[in-house]
């Protein structure tokens, strides 16, 4: 019961409760010593719900590539931050894959098992789910809930996200037992059917019964996310550190980069477009005593009218995503970055 009431309280006071702490996710403000606590945490959902946004807000790093279409995330990054001596480590996942979806989308096979892969190594399992969503709101995606009842063994929690976008909160409530069938931490929510979890057959269920809390957020602006750090770090486990405090990501710099670029041409070009280019990095170098990076990326393109349309009128829409790729590389790496973005044709010489 008690469990219950703190669950019923934090929902109240969420979206009030956000402090002005002072918290830093750069390496060199964390501790020296490497054994102190842990805690791997695997973040699912949709593809769109806002994990990657999630993360980047806890880390106060863009490590994972976000944008406002779906599949930006095309493999398994973790993305690591620090507080006094305990360690997150995020794994973030692509989201759920379907083999149409993956064809549709030109997406690579180590997506479809990235997922999985995450779920193994996780001490607890974050689910996001979007609310402001009204066709997707009222139910979990069913590889998710077929994700969770596989590892029904894993803590895991659930993430109400996008509530910024909710003209009414008074829905809320509803979505809540709808998602966790009407029970939180083995306790009933106020006012829903004791049984229902039992009743429902089991392949109708909209929802995951076991999830041990529920948060209400927007990863965007940051409301209620700091609640999601502390709650993580008082699940964080006395261990050796897995990573460096000075390490923030498993990922090479140069995959960063190409994925950066790839999420800013998915939310800058329309439909299916930004899907059929292909982003490689030709040249990267990080000059660490002027604390800056050079890089050159191409981006490969299938024909000629889709470079000109990409480029626009004198080469304007690219300076534009140029410009905004620069500014997320900063904050990604947290140093000057110079760039360099050309578009080339695909096999232009074989084809002429
Ligand atoms: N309004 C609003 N938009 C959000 C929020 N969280 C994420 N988004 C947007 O949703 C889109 C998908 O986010 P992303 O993190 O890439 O989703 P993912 O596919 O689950 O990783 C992006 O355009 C984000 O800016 C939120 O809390 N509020
Ligand atoms: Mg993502």
């Amino acid at each position: 019961m008690t469990t219950f009431v703190l669950c019923a309280l934090r929902l109240t006071c969420r979206r009030h409760s956000l402090k002005a702490a002072f918290y830093s996710s750069q390496p060199e403000h964390a501790s020296a010593r490497n054994t102190g606590k842990v805690v791997n945490v695997a973040i699912i959902g949709a593809p769109n719900s806002g994990k990657s946004t999630l993360i980047n807000k806890v880390t106060e790093r863009k490590i994972c590539a976000a944008s406002n279409k779906v599949h930006t995330t095309t493999k398994l990054v973790r993305a690591m931050c620090y507080q006094n001596d305990t360690q997150i480590i995020f794994l973030d996942t692509p989201g759920v894959v379907t083999e149409k979806e993956q064809k549709k989308y030109n997406l690579p096979d180590s997506m479809i098992n990235a997922c999985h892969k995450s779920l193994r190594c996780a001490d607890v399992v974050g689910v996001v789910h979007d609310v402001s969503n009204r066709y997707t709101k009222d139910f979990l995606h069913s590889d998710v809930i077929n994700m969770l009842n596989i590892l029904a063994e894993t803590p895991s929690f659930l993430i109400l996200n996008k509530v910024d976008k909710l003209k009414s909160k008074n829905q809320l409530l509803t979505i809540i037992r709808n998602l966790t069938n009407g029970t939180i931490a083995g306790n009933p929510i106020p006012g829903s059917d004791k049984n229902r979890s039992n009743k429902i057959d089991k392949h109708l269920q909209k929802g995951y019964s076991k999830f041990s809390d529920v948060f209400l957020i927007s990863a965007l602006n940051g409301d209620g996310v700091e609640d999601i750090k502390n709650y993580l770090i008082s699940n964080a486990k006395t261990a050796g550190f897995q990573y460096s405090p000075t390490e923030w990501t498993d990922q090479k710099p140069e995959s960063l980069i190409e994925e950066a670029v790839r999420a800013k041409f998915l939310d800058f070009l329309a439909q299916e477009i930004p899907y059929k280019l292909n982003v490689q990095l030709e040249y990267y170098e990080d000059i660490e005593e002027q604390q800056k990076i050079l890089c050159s990326v191409a981006v490969e393109c299938p024909n000629e009218r889709l470079s000109r349309l990409i480029a626009g009128a004198g080469g304007g829409r690219l300076q534009q995503i140029k410009s905004h790729i620069r500014t997320d590389l900063i904050d990604l790496f947290k140093k000057t970055v110079v760039i360099d973005i050309h578009l080339k044709i695909k096999n232009k010489n074989e084809s002429l």
